[in-house]
């Protein structure tokens, strides 16, 4: 019997935090993990751990993981030879391509396909020889505003100013809540210290979110803010630093700047504050003490990127930091300079090349706005799809009117699954091939590298043999690819490792010098805490890739959007809306099966503030139907005083139990799903991105 200590960082999240894992092997050969504690020697995240992470042993240990490609016959599953399938998938869909046109065949690129590198590295190796426009992924129904407003200000979707957290002075978030999701488009491990240390450090904290959130009670000021209108508040609060001259000057180029203002200037605090529900004082008074720090940063993520108005929010973010001089300077809002540059990529340059076919909803870097996916099975006309391919994720749990996806997939010709699990999505799949678990394989974080607070950098080796016969992600893409490349009679160009290509990325990248000394996966291998490459510091006037070079303050497409927004009405009092909410223990659509993670009391309820239900009739604990344009749901409602008045929260990723089908899983706890009441058609209308938080509701008793 021996055991080993491993050190790797967790994929489960953004947060990337350091792991020391000790395993045990027996004498017959067979390896056990016997803990997963945080690691106090990763100097970026200090042993900081979450639920989550322990988990990994779920994962790994778990009866109900598939270990072998499965073919669906009926409704049995059948488990059949890697070859097999290899050939199946060639065969079926270049016979569907050659009957329907490429764009027939679909693919959907889960959540999880960004925490996976060999995901990165390799799906294309297949995907691209498919040569489809209709692919989605779950980038639009989360964070393609940030990209928009990156693409169209910088001239890269990847040039995503990141808060400058532990130098900043005074830090407001909207629609965030780091201490349960652990940091989003921030790669912030240990983020609740984090936080505390900008108030002990004299600086200040304001959230504004519709409901009083874990992240709200640590701050020195909460502002309730009514779902879907935070571009109102955030006009207002520009317009004051514009009308009270409460602005700096940047040191970057800029483009156009009185142009957003003129264009702008009609939204006042006192004119958006019936919209935002925020008293015109309030926002004046949050305004000037924004540019009273004297380093500040303001930051939005899911709650203000998954609404109406998504894109405008986060183009008047920009705009914020930029003219109270916080762009690009320490302490604001900074882009990492991560060992491997994503910015160098053409794909984050494009958008609307071309659109959806049913409702002509604009592409971003080569996809389409997921909420159309539907459609575009259903409707039937040249280029319908006919067969879908999913990567890693659970579109019918995590996308709008997902009762309607399950209604499309149970119509395609062909559904390819490539996923460890039977869900709510991979259920109606013709084959499941499930790639080897999170500990078998290497990893280098390539995207959350990118998004992260300091520039850092590690290379994760595997912590557990791959068991025979079983293949990583990437290598069931490059068997998927031979195949179809033989079938297709095209030749197919080598392909390397993941590894092999990280070293690539990082031999290229901006750190160590020409020689031998140039940062590599040998060199990272010498730093298994990982490896601190300095604080995030200045740089985007080189970096921009705009026209002219220049900070592009009132890009033209964002400002079309400003009739939309005019027009918006005012909430009639008394409507109730739906937003969605994220637990410490919970990870979006899955690992709701690992009794270390769901025990205890459910946290997947209703909440709604006591005014509310006391309209209503309603009792706390009660069960409850929610109801909106397109389905009703039935769920514990449970009064929440940290609810702002008219909005309901449900967080997403539940309901696993599907009317008239087995649960997928049969260990999992059930729970309802916020995406059979969230509505495919409300949309952010610029970019296509779901609006998946301000949702019209009505709850009765059930
Ligand atoms: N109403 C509402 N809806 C939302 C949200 C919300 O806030 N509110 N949030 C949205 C957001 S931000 C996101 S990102 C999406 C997430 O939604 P999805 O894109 O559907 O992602 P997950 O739910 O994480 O998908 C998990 C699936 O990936 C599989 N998986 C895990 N690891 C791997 C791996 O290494 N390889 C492979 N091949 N498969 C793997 C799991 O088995 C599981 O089946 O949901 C969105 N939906
Ligand atoms: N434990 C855990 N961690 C996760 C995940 C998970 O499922 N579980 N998912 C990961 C993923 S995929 C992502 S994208 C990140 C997301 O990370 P975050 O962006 O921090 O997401 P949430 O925790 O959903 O926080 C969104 C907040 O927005 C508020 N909100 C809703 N609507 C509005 C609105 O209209 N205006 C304003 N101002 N606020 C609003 C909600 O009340 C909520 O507090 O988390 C990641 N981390
Ligand atoms: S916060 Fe939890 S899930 Fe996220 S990386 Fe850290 S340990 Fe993993
Ligand atoms: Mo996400």
């Amino acid at each position: 019997m021996t055991k080993t200590l491993h050190h790797r960082a967790c994929h489960l999240c953004e947060a990337i935090c350091g792991l020391t894992i000790e395993t045990q092997t027996e004498a017959d050969g067979s390896t056990q993990i016997r803990s997963i504690k945080g690691d106090a020697q990763d100097t970026f995240s200090r042993g900081h751990i979450c639920p989550k992470a322990v988990a990994l042993q779920d994962i790994q240990n778990d009866p109900d993981r598939l270990r072998q490609p499965m073919r669906r016959v009926g409704s049995e599953w059948q488990a059949i030879d890697w070859d097999e399938a290899f050939a199946l998938v060639a065969e079926r869909l270049s016979e569907i391509q050659t009957r329907h046109g490429q764009n027939a065949v679909a693919t959907y690129h889960g959540n999880p396909s960004v925490h996976n590198y060999g995901l990165m590295t390799h799906s294309n190796y297949f995907l691209g020889l498919l040569k489809t426009r209709s692919r989605f992924s779950a980038t639009s129904v989360d964070q393609l505003p940030h990209h928009l407003v990156s693409q169209q200000m910088y001239g890269h979707g990847f040039l995503l100013p990141i808060c400058d957290i532990d130098h900043t002075d005074f830090m407001l978030i909207l629609g965030g809540n780091p201490l349960a999701s652990n940091g989003s488009i921030m790669t912030v491990p240990d983020v609740e210290k984090r936080l505390k240390a900008i108030k002990a450090r004299g600086g200040k904290l304001v959230v504004v979110d519709p409901r009083r959130s874990e992240t709200a009670a640590i701050a020195d000021q909460h502002v309730f803010v009514r779902p879907g209108e935070d571009a109102a508040l955030l006009f207002g609060l520009l317009n004051t630093l514009f009308d009270e001259g409460l602005t700096r000057a940047s040191h970057l180029p800029v483009a156009g700047l009185d142009e957003a203002r003129q264009a702008i200037a009609s939204f006042t605090a006192e004119a958006m504050s019936a919209r935002c529900g925020v008293p015109a004082e309030q926002i004046r008074q949050l305004a000037r003490d924004f540019a009273a720090a004297d380093k500040a940063v303001c930051y939005g993520r899911m709650g203000v990127s998954t609404q109406a108005f998504g894109t405008l929010c986060h183009w008047l973010i920009q705009l914020i930091n930029l003219v109270t001089g916080n762009l690009d300077r320490e302490g604001g809002a900074l882009c990492t300079e991560a060992a491997i540059d994503l910015t160098t990529s053409s794909s984050g340059t494009h958008f609307d090349r071309w659109r959806s076919r049913v409702s002509g909803l604009p592409e971003y870097a080569g996809e389409l706005p997921v909420a159309a996916l539907a459609e575009e099975v259903l409707t039937p006309g040249e280029g319908q799809i006919r067969a879908l391919i999913t990567v890693a994720g659970n579109p019918v749990l995590s996308t709008p009117n997902g009762r309607q996806l399950e209604q499309a997939l149970d119509g395609l010709e062909f559904m390819l699954s490539i996923d460890p699990y039977i869900n709510e999505t991979t259920r109606y799949a013709d084959l499941i091939l499930p790639p080897t678990g999170p500990l078998e394989h290497d990893h280098y974080d390539m995207t959350f590298n990118s998004f992260a607070v300091r520039n850092v950098a590690r290379f994760n080796q595997p912590v557990l043999e791959k068991p025979v016969g079983t293949l990583h992600d990437w290598e069931i893409f490059v068997g998927l690819a031979k195949a179809f490349a033989g079938k297709l009679g095209v030749e197919l160009k080598p392909t390397m490792t993941p590894a092999q290509i990280v070293d690539r990325g990082l031999r290229a990248g901006r750190y160590g010098d020409e020689s031998e000394q140039k940062l590599s996966v040998v060199k990272l291998l010498e730093h298994p805490h990982g490896i601190d490459l300095g604080a995030l510091k200045p740089n985007l006037a080189e970096r921009l890739n705009t026209p002219g070079r220049q900070v592009q303050a009132a890009p033209a497409l964002l400002l079309s959007d400003l009739p939309r927004f005019a027009a918006q009405p005012v909430a009639k009092a008394g409507e109730l809306v739906l937003i969605g909410r994220r637990h410490v223990r919970s990870n979006n659509s899955w690992m709701h099966n690992y009794h270390r993670l769901v025990k205890g009391k459910p946290r997947h309820q209703l909440l709604m503030n006591p005014e509310d239900l006391l309209q209503r009739g309603l009792s706390d604990g009660q069960l409850v139907q929610v109801r909106s344009r397109v389905g009703a749901i039935e769920v514990e409602v449970a009064a929440s005083e940290e609810m702002m008045p008219g909005v309901v929260s449900l967080p997403h990723g539940w309901g696993h139990a599907r009317p008239g089908v087995q649960l997928a899983i049969a260990s999992a706890q059930p729970g309802a799903s916020a995406n059979d009441l969230t509505d495919e058609r409300q949309l952010d209308a610029l970019s296509g991105n779901a609006a998946l938080n301000g949702v019209p509701v009505e709850v009765s008793a059930a």
